[in-house]
């Protein structure tokens, strides 16, 4: 009979091995994208949309396929243009980043916009959004963003009409 003592601790080590790799898998596709700057325009008593903006900086080609918030029913990609001399906002499947650009969302250009607000959003506090990402080879990977509601006035962004 052989007593086999490297066997066990070699296995151990080896599945150690695998788990720290699928670890910084995650970690990587995590870090892939870089949000900042992001904040929600307050709203009023009532009104039930609000526009989220922020930069947005892929590493590697990516798009942005979509959006949720717990304040709101859904949230949409959006992009405004002109037609015909008047802004025209316009749901977009998705939102390309491709790599190493700074994709600005801001007012008057690509937003998301928060549908069906629970809530009044005020100035200074902080909204949580999820966005979901997509590599060019089809992996996806969320991306957690907390918003800071500002009291943002001036133009820039239209009115939702319901
Ligand atoms: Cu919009």
């Amino acid at each position: 009979m052989q007593i086999q003592t490297g066997k066990p601790g070699q296995r151990a080590r080896a599945v150690a091995a695998v788990l720290v790799l699928a670890w910084s898998a995650a970690a990587i596709a995590a870090d892939a994208v870089s949000v900042s700057n992001p904040w929600v325009r307050a709203t009023v008593p009532g009104q039930s949309v609000a526009g989220a903006y922020m930069d947005i900086t892929a590493k590697a080609n990516a798009a942005l396929v979509a959006a949720e918030s717990p304040v709101a029913a859904k949230v949409e990609l959006h992009t405004m243009t002109m037609d015909g001399g008047v802004m025209k906002m316009r749901a977009i499947e998705k939102l390309e980043l491709p790599a190493n650009t700074t994709v600005s969302l801001r007012p008057g250009g690509y937003h998301m916009m928060l549908i069906d607000i629970k809530r009044e959003l005020k100035a200074g506090e902080r909204v949580p959004l999820k966005l979901t990402v997509q590599e060019r080879k089809g992996a996806k990977s969320t991306l957690q963003v907390n918003a800071e509601v500002r009291a943002a006035t001036g133009s820039g962004h239209m009115r939702h009409e319901k």
